[in-house]
């Protein structure tokens, strides 16, 4: 089962990263397209406002990571040879959230000039000298990229020529330039859940958007593995998305910086990145020394704690997930407990974990040193796979079915339970 539903997930991960319907198959055939599973580069690539990811080459693009090539100004109409721009040298969507003007609009460029998009429309004043908009950034682009605060020291952009980065500041509007010779030269690059790529010809390599290193595996990769749904390449083809009524999760949590995840098997997915399309990735990916799946999961202060087995393995959320020193402990070290943790989750502004064995439910004090459990209670059910407590209150997870309660007191103590649920499309981001 554990097996199936990892197998399950990596699948899903290409099937649901397109929400956009995919244009009839009979385009497939259609020779005079290019098709992206040949060993091709791209000119550009970056989300739109929606977040659906965008392939650019020549006058074609991809919409997406399925499906074929259109013609570019099917999808932004003054993309043509009136408006001279049938290619785009480089293009990115600007995150710049203190600008509701500016925010989310994607900016296209073409020799020295900038085009400016939002809803898919080109908006008034453009084109511009590059200048104009980012003054000291160069004309002849490779790639671009937005690099928020957070990922970078301030809110910033990203743009390739040759070997050399210039970082463009939004709020001073100044440049600083790097040379990272170590990297390939970019024809075009990608913030994608928070990582940066850069890609040249058909292949990608993952880089650090401050420091310009490679890590986090062995690069470059083929970008038909994992950007696109390729035959041969990748997850295999032919499969559709996971039906709801497959779902089956080993734990689910909110961290305090409003991240949401959920575990199944030895693969994780971030469900509050939405518009970006849900993809499952390999626990370890974050969490370096959990390679065995997750039993429970819950956030307390800014630290993550990932239960599997006897152990407990505490991160610090603020600090990419960091193992903290002296960790994994024994459940019983930790939290005073033993036994198989089903779930287990802490209420929003809350110093109390929940935690769930078989039918038994404990409350444990995370403010008091050693802990304690100090409530106990038996739950209406003999087993559930994973629960979630937010603003709303808790909903239970009991394969492709849940349980919302309003509160810890009512999950305890009421003795029916209420009318089950489906996991849905919103919740989880599969096929109903
Ligand atoms: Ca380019
Ligand atoms: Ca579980």
């Amino acid at each position: 089962m554990e097996l199936s539903t990892t197998t399950l997930l990596l699948c899903l991960a290409l099937a649901l990263s397109n929400a956009a319907p995919v244009p009839g198959d009979a385009a497939v055939d259609d020779a005079s397209l290019p098709d992206r599973c040949d060993e091709i580069g791209f000119d550009a690539i970056t989300p739109d406002e929606n977040g659906t990811t965008f392939f650019f080459r020549g006058s074609h693009l991809w919409k997406g990571f399925r499906g074929p090539a259109q013609l570019s100004n099917e999808s932004f109409q003054q993309l043509d040879d009136i408006h001279n721009i049938g290619h785009v040298d480089a293009a990115f969507r600007m995150h710049n959230i203190k600008h509701e003007g500016d925010h989310d609009h994607m900016y296209f460029f073409v020799d020295d000039k900038v085009f400016r998009y939002y809803g898919h429309a080109l908006e008034n004043g453009y084109p511009k000298d590059i200048q104009q908009d980012f003054p000291g950034v160069p004309s002849h682009l490779d790639a671009a990229v937005e690099c928020p605060k957070g990922e970078c020291m301030a809110d910033s952009v990203l743009f390739f020529k040759g070997h050399d980065v210039h970082v463009y500041d939004i709020a001073t509007k100044t440049v600083k330039t790097k040379t990272w010779s170590h990297l390939p030269v970019c024809t075009s690059a990608l913030r994608w859940l928070e990582h940066y790529y850069c890609f040249h010809g058909n292949n990608f390599t993952r880089f650090h958007p401050v420091l310009g290193q490679v890590s986090g595996g062995v690069y470059p990769k083929d970008a038909r593995d994992y950007f696109m749904k390729c035959p041969n390449h990748g997850h295999g083809g032919g499969h559709t998305s996971l039906n709801c009524s497959d779902i089956k999760i080993d734990a689910i949590t909110t961290d305090d910086a409003g991240k949401s995840y959920v575990f199944a098997g030895t693969n994780y997915m971030r469900l509050d990145t939405r518009r970006e399309g849900l993809h499952a990735f390999p626990i370890a990916r974050w969490w370096k020394e959990v390679t065995n799946g997750v039993d429970a999961v819950f956030s307390y202060s800014d630290n993550m704690y990932l239960i599997k087995d006897d152990q407990v393995y505490i991160y610090n959320a603020a600090a990419q997930y960091t193992l903290i020193e002296g960790y994994p402990k024994t459940l019983k070290e930790e939290l005073g407990i033993e036994g198989h943790v089903d779930a287990a989750f802490v209420c929003p502004s809350h110093a109390t974990v929940h935690i769930i064995t078989g039918g038994t439910i404990r409350a444990i004090d995370l403010s008091a040193t050693p802990r304690v459990v100090t409530q106990e209670w038996t739950l209406p059910f003999s087993h559930i796979d994973a629960a979630l407590c937010s603003a709303e209150g808790i909903n239970v997870f009991i394969g492709a079915t849940y349980y919302h309660y309003e509160s810890p007191i009512t999950l305890a103590t009421s003795r029916i339970a209420p009318e089950p649920q489906h996991v849905n499309t919103a919740m989880m981001g599969c096929k109903e």
